[in-house]
């Protein structure tokens, strides 16, 4: 009886210094994008997004993506007029040259960082209307190549603007060499990969960290 208080007791401090370390310091969660949305914004540009008074700092709503995916969250079309910031990080397994696409429904922008540092994330596609699969090599919704390290964890964020109608942005990545056309790529999906689905044998880590 004694050992069990003392069970009972260790995991309480356990849950109490949990909430305590989550209000104070970052805390990096695998599995996940942070998926913040800015609703009651009209118009169908990443710009009306980013001129709203409420982005970025004040989201409607957060909620956390399990792939590189708003069809994780939002599984239909039903919602309009509003924005959506996907942020966190990917971990290769493997270090190569990629590509990365984007595909959304209404205009999207994807930006990479060099590193580990979201200050240092940049523009490396975008798209500019709506819709439309993954694309090959040389359009803008697809990053030139990037080279990436593995076990290195790098920054990555979206942002998608939601008019009316279909309402999606989807990432894919597709190493050099890899002979799958871009339109049959699946979103980036977190390690360890769906069985399936070949394209997601390089197992990327998806996370996020709180206050970003
Ligand atoms: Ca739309």
């Amino acid at each position: 009886m004694q050992l069990f208080r003392k069970l009972l007791l260790a995991l309480a401090l356990s849950c109490l210094g949990s909430t305590f370390l989550s209000a104070q310091t970052e805390v990096l969660v695998p599995g996940f994008l942070k998926f913040e949305v800015y609703t009651d914004i009209p118009g169908v540009n990443i710009a009306d997004l980013t001129s709203a008074p409420k982005f970025p700092n004040a989201p409607d709503h957060v909620w956390y993506a399990t792939a590189f995916d708003s069809r994780t969250v939002y599984r239909d079309d039903t919602l309009t007029n509003r924005g959506v910031r996907l942020s966190g990080f990917i971990t290769p397994s493997e270090s190569g040259d990629y590509e990365f696409m984007l595909r959304s429904d209404d205009a999207g922008q994807l930006f990479l960082s060099p590193d580990n540092n979201v200050a240092n994330l940049a523009l490396i596609a975008e798209e500019t209307t709506c819709c439309g699969p993954f694309e090959e090599t040389g359009a803008p919704e697809t990053s030139a190549v990037k080279t990436l390290t593995a076990g290195q964890s790098y920054a990555i964020r979206a942002l998608y603007k939601q008019g009316g109608g279909a309402n999606f942005c989807q990432v894919a990545w597709r190493k050099v060499g890899d002979t799958n056309v871009a339109a049959s790529l699946t979103p980036m999906w977190p390690s360890p990969p769906r069985p399936t689905t070949a394209t997601l044998l390089l197992g990327p880590t998806l996370y996020w960290r709180s206050g970003e």
